[in-house]
């Protein structure tokens, strides 16, 4: 039976990782920490205005985690092209026009390009708004062959022309009836299209397209995966413009996991998505790494090299000397819609860690005049708190559930109006 490896391999290295001795998991023996002022700027001067906010401090910061965290991405290529190659008016028993759009990194025939998966609700009347993610499996099959490296499955298959064998098989993470009934569309991309997943995957994915010439690794400072998957769902966004059925002015990017790591980062740098969705991104995502609970960056620098810059390996086991940390990031997002989600189950990415990013990035909200989680106490369970920036922890494991996706709908009408 072909099965996506990921959902295979994930849950078992977690476990693993989760039983290393050093790791804190008593809320007791969290170290103190101090983390750095968002609202003050790297001279000392002060940033509590709108102004000096957007004109001055948000610049220094995106910076910092262009430089430090997950390295510079190129500008959007001259020759992106799109080709819709099929549009279905009856999809799901009719309540969807399905559309399957690739898009063209380059014009070079062999260079890499992705599969958008678009589920529009059927008989709108006007453009509708869309959430956008990036996605394990979509309509792409990553066989689960024994004996056959995982690096040579993933290449040998993603290289494949799509074969949707995987579309629908996640349907609780994607709960698109409950997304096409608010009267939005959903827009998926197979992540391991940008790039695959593995230490020594940069050379099939996107990156190597933007080396100068003779250049075969990114700088320090240049994008590592997660920047070039978040790229992938900005170019995705190129396409969404030109949709005429689809409301550009109201797209929220989601992504759960690593793919939440990534939607952050590409929410913070473009601003044409309306809402990020973070769905437990925890360590280098929204987590807080000063506070050493659950994985730490030393976890993240060591098991996944590839995903971030080579600036930030400079951090491991140093959280203290980081001149930025998740609240800064998140605050990126500012005065745009920002979810962040934690489940109780998933205490690696630490959920408390998750709402203080969140928290601690309100100041920001509150300079455009517009309310954030709007309280320093970590709710409870099912307790969603906080307005433009809203945070909830569910019961259960890391994953994706019905309830996120309640809430995150529910979240989108009251930012979008409908
Ligand atoms: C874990 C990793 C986390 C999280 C997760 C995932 O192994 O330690 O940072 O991103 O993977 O993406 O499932």
């Amino acid at each position: 039976m072909r099965r996506p490896t990921f959902l295979l391999l994930a849950p078992l290295c977690v476990a693993a990782v989760a039983q290393q001795t050093d790791v804190i998991n008593d809320e007791a023996k969290v170290p103190r920490y101090t983390l750095p002022a968002v609202l003050t700027l790297r001279s000392g001067q002060p940033a509590h205005d709108a102004k000096t906010w957007t004109g001055r401090r948000r610049p220094e910061i995106l910076s910092i985690y262009e430089s430090e965290v997950y390295g510079k991405s190129p500008a959007k290529p001259a020759k992106l092209n799109y080709e819709v190659r099929s549009v279905e008016k009856s999809a799901l028993g009719g309540k969807a026009v399905r559309k399957i759009v690739t898009v063209f990194f380059s014009e070079r025939p062999d260079a890499p390009k992705m599969d958008m998966l678009l589920y529009l609700p059927a008989g709108a009347k006007k453009p509708v708004p869309v959430i956008l993610g990036l996605s394990f499996a979509g309509i792409h099959t990553v066989a689960n062959d024994p004996g056959v490296p995982l690096a040579e499955q993933w290449v040998r298959d993603v290289k494949q022309p799509a074969p949707e064998k995987t579309r629908g098989a996640s349907t609780t993470q994607w709960q698109v009836d409950k997304i096409l009934a608010a009267g939005y569309g959903l827009a998926t991309i197979y992540y391991g299209q940008i790039e695959p997943d593995f230490v020594g995957g940069m050379k099939h994915g996107i990156r190597p397209l933007f080396f100068k010439p003779g250049q075969t690794e990114p700088a320090p400072d240049e994008w590592g995966a997660i920047a070039a998957w978040g790229w992938g769902a900005m170019r995705a966004m190129d396409y969404l413009e030109k949709d005429k059925d689809v409301d550009a002015r109201h797209v929220a990017l989601f992504g759960h996991s690593r793919l939440g790591k990534a939607a952050i980062w590409a929410g913070a740098q473009d601003t044409r998505f309306s809402i990020v969705i973070s769905n437990e991104s925890g360590e280098g995502g929204a987590a807080i790494s000063r506070r050493d609970y659950g994985e730490r960056t030393k976890d993240l620098n060591t098991r996944f090299p590839h995903w971030f810059d080579g600036n930030f390996k400079r951090y491991s086991g140093r959280e203290d000397e980081m001149p930025f940390d998740s609240h800064m990031l998140l605050s990126l997002i500012a005065p745009r819609g920002l979810y962040v989600a934690s489940a109780e189950g998933d205490q690696w990415s630490d959920p408390k860690g998750e709402f203080l990013g969140a928290a601690n990035a309100s100041p920001v909200w509150e300079l455009f005049g517009r309310k954030g989680i709007g309280t320093m106490e970590m709710p409870g369970l099912h307790q969603p708190v906080g307005d433009n920036v809203r945070y909830h922890i569910r019961a259960g494991k890391h994953d994706v559930t019905e309830y996120d996706w309640e809430q995150y709908l529910k979240f989108a009408a009251a930012q979008w109006g409908r």
